[in-house]
């Protein structure tokens, strides 16, 4: 097989969480992946809300195009609210996996049902959203949110990484699942010792989508260009818009 190169991008601004997240991924990937970690320059810190979504879709899309200028063949959004992901499928060639419906897949061949264990209360309804759009929401029993915010993950306390582990106990007890999915990019390293201590899949979205985006990438399956995922159409976009797009769409 050859190896092949993605990027995993961190749709928030900060190098730490980008850190922890490309550490794990390139765990998982070994010596058959090349991983390029990005985060924007500019953007919010976090993402916990509609609003921090749609502020970092923006830098998703910029990075999508200048990956795939530098040779990139398939992208991770590495944000468990899988902001802009359909949009970036649009500006795509290869193929680009959000962390949340990679986890979600992930877990559902593994077991009947599942919960998921996020950051802050606000963002649970993100999750669900997202289980709506993707077609697992018979599989999740619950939605547990440990009621710190994301950054929190990165502060070197490890009392986030103490709730993460409380509340995966409590849905082991509680939900009646078969595995847990760890609802937010900040948590990646804390998979391999929860499933070992827990005796059960806990599963991280980031690793997950390593190994699908490489299954895909080793079958030569890149976003279909025929029907809605196709290019966006070529309508003079301007300003920093159109750096998202490939040069033969912008003026
Ligand atoms: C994430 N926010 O994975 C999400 C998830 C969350 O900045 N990276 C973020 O906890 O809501």
């Amino acid at each position: 097989m050859p190896r092949h190169r993605i990027q995993l991008i961190n749709p928030n601004t900060s190098q730490a969480m980008t850190e922890t997240m490309a550490i794990t991924a390139r765990k998982i990937a070994g010596s058959r992946l090349d991983i390029d970690a990005v985060c924007p320059d500019e953007g919010v810190p976090s993402i916990e809300g509609h609003f921090d979504e749609a502020v970092a879709t923006l830098g998703i899309l910029q990075q999508i195009r200048a990956g795939e200028d530098r040779g990139v063949q398939g992208h991770i959004i590495a944000c468990f609210g899988d902001p802009g992901l359909l949009a970036a499928r649009e500006v795509a060639t290869g193929p680009v996996l959000g962390i949340a419906e990679a986890a979600m897949h992930v877990a559902s061949l593994v077991a009947t049902r599942f919960s998921i264990v996020t950051t802050l209360p606000r963002t649970v309804i993100i999750a669900r959203h997202l289980l709506h759009r993707y077609g697992f929401h018979d599989h999740c029993a619950a939605v547990h949110a440990i009621d710190l915010p994301v950054l929190s993950l990165e502060d070197g306390s490890g009392m986030a990484q103490q709730k993460v582990r409380e509340y995966c106990l409590r849905a082991k007890e509680q939900d009646n699942v078969g595995a847990i999915i760890l609802g937010c990019g900040g948590m990646a390293d804390l998979a391999t010792q929860l499933s070992d201590e827990l005796q059960m899949p806990i599963i991280d979205g980031v690793s997950a989508a390593v190994t699908l985006l490489e299954s895909l990438l080793n079958l030569g399956i890149t976003t279909s260009k025929w029907g809605d995922l196709d290019f966006p159409r070529n309508k003079g976009i301007s300003g920093p818009y159109a750096a998202c797009l490939p040069s033969s769409l912008t003026p």
